[in-house]
């Protein structure tokens, strides 16, 4: 099993409702580890580059306001077979199909609002883990740690 990174993030409704420590814990329980962790207040020009795939969806707007609205997490997290490890922690995006049992399924009634974000693919984690953690600093911290992004 190859060791990977993936890119997460607690959205503005976590800190909101103080269920960080109960979300960071589950993803500890699981076994992943922390090796990037920062709070933030994202600008719509990030919001609008992270979620650009979506640009020309309907949601498009709303999705930009909601992960504006306050502050997040960020982190990047690793272990065996990160990316898809964390999806499935997360649950399905669509609030009615994710499951009891996974962070979604147990946080969140609303898609739009669906509480924490997972890279869907080691390329989309190298490229979120750049884009959140592009300081200097935090690469070389990250650079540290011997291990590439979504590898
Ligand atoms: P995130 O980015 O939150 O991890 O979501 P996913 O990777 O699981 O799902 P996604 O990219 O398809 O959706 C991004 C974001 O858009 C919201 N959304 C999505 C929405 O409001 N309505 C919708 O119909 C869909 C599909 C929720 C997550």
């Amino acid at each position: 099993m190859a060791i990977e990174r993936t890119f997460s993030m607690l959205k503005p409704g976590v800190l909101s409702r103080r269920i960080a420590g109960e979300l960071v814990a589950r993803i500890e329980r699981k076994g992943f580890d922390i090796v990037g962790m920062k709070l933030m207040r994202l600008s719509p020009a990030l919001a609008e580059e992270h979620y650009a795939e979506h640009r020309a969806k309907p949601f498009f707007g709303e999705l930009v306001g909601y992960i504006c609205s306050g502050p997040v997490i960020a982190m990047v997290l690793e272990g065996d077979n990160a990316v898809r490890m964390l999806r499935a922690l997360c649950g399905s995006t669509k609030a009615e199909e994710a499951a009891p049992g996974t962070i979604r399924g147990d946080f969140a009634m609303h898609t739009g609002l669906n509480i924490i974000h997972a890279s869907d693919s080691p390329e989309a984690a190298a490229r979120e883990i750049a884009l959140f953690f592009k300081l200097e600093g935090w690469k070389q911290w990250l650079d540290l740690k011997d291990c590439p992004a979504g590898t």
